[in-house]
């Protein structure tokens, strides 16, 4: 049996540079995300969107735009990821750390995909280009994709 993992993952953007977190701890630690987490029961997507910037940043925003869909299997596990993927182009607030997270603004050609997930190399130019898209990554491992699909869509 499959079980399915609502996530959300969300990318502030400003000309030219991309706000990122260092995941301080948990198993998920050293690498850069955009910021996120489980929604849980009760919350929309969107509510729980807004609750984890908030918590993990400290940065509030108006407009969240909903940019991509990404499923992420792994080999040999039996639960499903399903990442609701926002971009967010204008924020209030200064970025703070937190006990999980250390933001750090980064240039939009100099995003450090050697300490990130392997997929984010993949999908970030369509983010960047403001192209909404259907993702299905299968790893095996946390640093393997041994089988994947993108594509671009008009609507999600
Ligand atoms: P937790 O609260 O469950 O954090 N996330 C991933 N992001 C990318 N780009 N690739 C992956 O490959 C990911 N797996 C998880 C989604 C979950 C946060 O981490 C993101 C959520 O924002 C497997 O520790």
């Amino acid at each position: 049996m499959f079980t399915n993992k609502l996530l959300t993952l969300v990318l502030v953007v400003q000309p030219g540079r991309v706000l990122l977190g260092m995941k301080k701890r948990g198993f998920r630690a050293g690498k850069w995300n955009g910021f996120g987490g489980k929604v849980q029961p009760g919350e929309t997507i969107e509510e729980a969107t807004r609750q984890e910037l908030q918590e993990e940043s400290g940065l509030t925003v108006d407009a969240l735009d909903k940019i991509g869909n990404i499923k992420f299997e792994f080999i040999r596990e039996t639960e499903l990821l399903d990442a609701h993927v926002f971009r967010a182009d204008n924020y209030n607030g200064e970025p703070t750390e937190s006990d999980e997270m250390r933001p750090q603004w980064f240039d939009s050609d100099k995003i450090p995909f050697g300490q990130m997930w392997v997929d984010n190399i993949l999908w970030f130019p369509l983010m960047l280009q403001k192209k909404k898209f259907l993702g299905y990554f299968k790893f095996q491992g946390h640093d393997l994709i041994i089988d994947h699909k993108l594509e671009e869509v008009e609507n999600l």
